[in-house]
């Protein structure tokens, strides 16, 4: 089994992600923390402890995280673990322990991958600002990391960031932490990003809803639709709010690296003014691996049947 790290923004994707990581066979998750980027941090937090508590095998810790970004995100959207907090399926019980910790996220990451007696596999689904001040706190954790999975990013002309003072060419969770973004590519960390030309492979589509519908008997896939029925579906042609299966085809990833290609690429940070966030490609820069061409329906097959 594989030892996890997840650092999680609390959208709704963030935390079927969650779901997904508590089910599978091959990771063995030693903790996860919350960022309020995508959300605000109590609902998403709460939300978290109860998904682990209901559906998963064992206890897992939860940090919340202390970091606060730079470019916050749109509220309607941060409201969203709101609703998945307060769905039935997660509030049946009242004596749910808790699995809080007393740690802000990056001093329980640093905590829980120089406890671990193998190198520690990061998924991170939101920014990386808990990443880069834990880095900063302490380097020494680079050698003990086998490598970063991170939803983020993209090489596309236009981004999904639409701000005012933003010229359109990043990513949200890039650019939330621009400079946390770039401190993290000045580590020797391996990165592999799921990037959005990987993601537009994978739109919500009502096709998909459909087919969980048929399958809601299984207590955790109605949950999935359950938590998808808060975000529109793409139907004619993409809009600021369209979904994709962002974070949790990352979180599949981590579990079951066979769904993707991967390319390599050598890029830079843009950490100011109205390109902030953006990753472009560079010659003489930092070298990654992104997702360059998606095996959909065996992905959405692996979801259905982790959750089955
Ligand atoms: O940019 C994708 C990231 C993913 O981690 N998030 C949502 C996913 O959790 C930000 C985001 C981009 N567009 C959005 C987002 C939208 N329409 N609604 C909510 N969040
Ligand atoms: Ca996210």
């Amino acid at each position: 089994m594989k030892p996890v790290y997840f650092n999680h923004d609390g959208g709704v994707d963030d935390l079927v992600s969650v779901l997904l990581l508590t089910q599978m066979e091959t990771v063995h998750l030693l903790g996860i923390s919350v960022i309020p980027a995508d959300s605000y941090l109590e609902p998403a937090v709460s939300a978290t402890e109860k998904i682990v508590n209901v559906f998963g095998k064992e206890p897992v810790e939860v940090a919340a995280s202390t970091s606060r970004g730079v470019n916050p995100f749109p509220s309607e959207w941060r409201l969203h673990p709101y609703y998945v907090d307060a769905l039935p399926v997660l509030n049946e019980t009242d004596d749910q322990p808790s699995l809080v910790v007393d740690e802000p996220a990056h001093k329980h990451m640093i905590r829980k991958i120089h406890e671990a007696s193998e190198p520690v596999t990061l998924v991170f689904t939101g920014p990386l600002t808990d990443l880069a001040r834990a880095l900063d706190r302490d380097p020494t954790i680079e050698d003990k990391i086998e490598r970063l999975y991170w939803m983020g990013g993209t090489f596309k002309e236009k981004g999904n960031v639409q701000e005012p003072h933003h010229d359109s060419t990043a990513e949200w969770n890039a650019f939330w932490d621009p400079v946390s973004t770039d401190r993290v590519w000045k580590s020797s960390l391996d990165i592999l990003l799921v990037s959005l030309e990987s993601t537009d492979e994978l739109p919500l589509t009502n096709a998909r809803r459909k087919e969980w519908a048929k399958l809601r008997n299984h207590e955790k896939i109605d949950f999935l639709g359950q938590c998808y029925a808060s975000v529109p579906p793409l139907v004619f042609s993409e809009t600021n709010s369209t979904y994709y299966l962002w974070d949790v085809f990352t979180a599949a990833m981590a579990g079951k690296p066979s769904f993707a290609t991967e390319k390599e690429v050598t890029c830079i940070v843009h950490t100011e003014g109205a390109s902030q966030g953006r990753i472009e490609k560079s010659p003489t820069a930092r070298s990654v691996h992104y997702v360059d061409s998606v095996d959909a329906d065996a992905f959405f097959r692996y979801m259905i049947e982790l959750l089955k």
